[in-house]
Formats: C-alpha cells, structure tokens, sequence
C-alpha cells in the first residue's frame, strides 16, 4: 500500500525537506488589500515581514479552497492508495473542513485527516512522522496510530509581543472583557480543545520567556528523549538563544529552530515566539 502524506503550508516544512521526504502540501493564503498570496508559494516569510512593515491595513488570511484540495487530491490518486492529510488545528482555521469537503468529493482518493489541534514546526513533527512510517510502506491505519499517540504528549506555549493581533483575527478564545485584561501583558498561550487559551498572566517577555522553560522542564527534566521546536516571527537571534539553552541543558533533548510563516504570522504579529514538544 503506498501513503501519501498531505499537510497544509502552516506546518512550515521547507521545500527542500518536504522533497527530501516526500510530503505534499496545500497552501494557505495572505490578503493584502486586493492582492492575495499562497504562503510559501509566492511569498516567502521574510517578503511577508518586509510587506507587513509596509502596508497600510494588517493582511487577512484565508483557508484552502476546497477546488485546491481536489485538484491537490486527483493528482496524489495517481500514484497513492491512500493519503494521509494532516492540518492546522480545526479550531482556528476551517482548512479542515475544506479537507474533509474535498476528500468527500474525489472518489478513491482514501482520504485519512488528522486534525493536529495545534499548528507549525508540532504539526510538522506528525507530518514527518506520518512520511516516516509511509516511507517504511507501514499502512494508513497504522500511521493514524502513531499520530494519535504522539498527540498525548504534544505541547505548545507561546508569547505574542502584542495580543492584538490574535484578538483583532478573533482566534483568542474567550471572553472580550477577559482579553481585554491580557493587552498590557505578556501572557503564556496555548491550545485547549483546538482553540488558543491564556495559560497564565504575566508581565514581561523575561517572565514569560523564564517560565515556558519551567515548563518545558517538566517534561525534559525526566530524561526520556525530547523532540522539540523554538518557532519566531522573525526573532531569529532570540529563537538561537532558547535553542542553545536548551541544549546546554539536556542532552536528551533535539532542538529545530522553525519560523512563523504568513499566515500564522498575521495573526500572531513579529516578535511572537514559541516552544513545542513531544515525547519520541
Ligand atoms: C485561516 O484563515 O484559515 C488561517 C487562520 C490561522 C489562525 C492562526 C492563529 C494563531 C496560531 C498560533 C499557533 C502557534 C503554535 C505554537
């Protein structure tokens, strides 16, 4: 049985690893004004930061058409029995409905969807997971498997330099009077149940940065091995600087420095950093 495994643009995989591993990728898409872009297509993350910069009005994002998916779907039915389709959580973006739609339609197509309830480099850790295991000829069934078990240590926090972005794009999830408490702050975030929540209250970027390490030591601190990512919108210096951290500190841990893309990063702002894991 030959796999294909699909993932959306919002996992940030690099062209050249998604080559190197043979996964397929539907983008997501960024509107300025009257002109939209598919991320990672045509525009590139450092474009979108240097636009951002820019621009007037702060863009808009957009999920997959459902037509892309099918297209993206009879073009993999040619040469797969199956696909593997793993997508941003389904609380922030409807690209899982759209996929759903789509694999509805294509008859054959053996469409499989896995809803990450999360998104970036920890939704690029399932899809290189899930081109592992395809590449290995292990089945559909079973790759579904190991991308659940993988779900039950998968983590994330986040710190956003300025909360409005999230609020104004309505992805916080909460209420408006409770959000508007967090604008002065720098909370700690994360997802719950596929929406993004504040996990705590606190003041600084220091705090906050010192405390997400706290957590994440929780996990780390047991020995067992460790596959995590540090993700920016374009704080690259920063990002290097948790990434040696963390390393200094436990060797059972492997480190990807990865990026907030367009997408995420319109709704996230520059400066927004990230810790993700899981247990190997
Ligand atoms: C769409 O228009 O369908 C895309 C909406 C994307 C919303 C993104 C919200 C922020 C996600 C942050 C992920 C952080 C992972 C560590």
């Amino acid at each position: 049985m030959k796999t294909a495994v699909l993932t959306d643009s919002t996992a940030y995989i690099t062209e050249e690893k998604r080559k190197e591993f043979d996964i397929h990728m539907v983008p997501l898409n960024v509107i300025f004004g009257e002109e939209t872009y598919q991320e990672e297509i045509d525009l590139t993350t450092d474009e979108f930061y240097t636009k951002v910069k820019q621009a007037e009005n702060l863009p808009k994002t957009s999920q997959p058409s459902v037509g892309s998916v099918m297209e993206k779907l009879e073009e993999l039915k040619k040469d797969y029995d199956a696909v593997i389709a793993i997508t941003l959580s389904s609380g922030i973006s409807g690209t899982y409905q759209a996929m759903r739609s789509a694999g509805d339609m294509v008859e054959g197509a053996g469409l499989h969807l896995f809803d990450s309830e999360i998104s970036c480099m920890m939704q690029g850790f399932y899809a290189l997971e899930a081109a592992r295991l395809a590449g290995e000829g292990r089945d559909a069934g079973e790759i579904m498997e190991r991308l659940e078990e993988m779900k039950e240590t998968m983590s994330a926090y986040f710190i956003v330099d300025d909360l409005r972005h999230l609020a104004r794009g309505g992805r916080l999830h909460g209420s408006q009077a409770f959000i508007g408490s967090l604008l002065q702050v720098k909370p700690i975030l994360h997802f719950v149940d596929t929406k993004i929540v504040p996990f705590e209250k606190i003041r600084t970027y220091k705090k906050a940065r010192k405390r997400t390490l706290e957590l994440f030591d929780k996990d780390a601190s047991g020995g067992e091995k460790i596959q995590a990512a540090v993700i920016h919108a374009n704080r690259p210096e920063e990002a290097e600087a948790w990434k040696q951290e963390i390393e200094n500190r436990y060797e059972n841990v492997t480190v990807t420095v990865s990026y907030f893309g367009p997408v995420i990063g319109a709704h996230l702002g520059e400066g927004a950093l990230g810790l993700g894991w899981y247990k190997e």
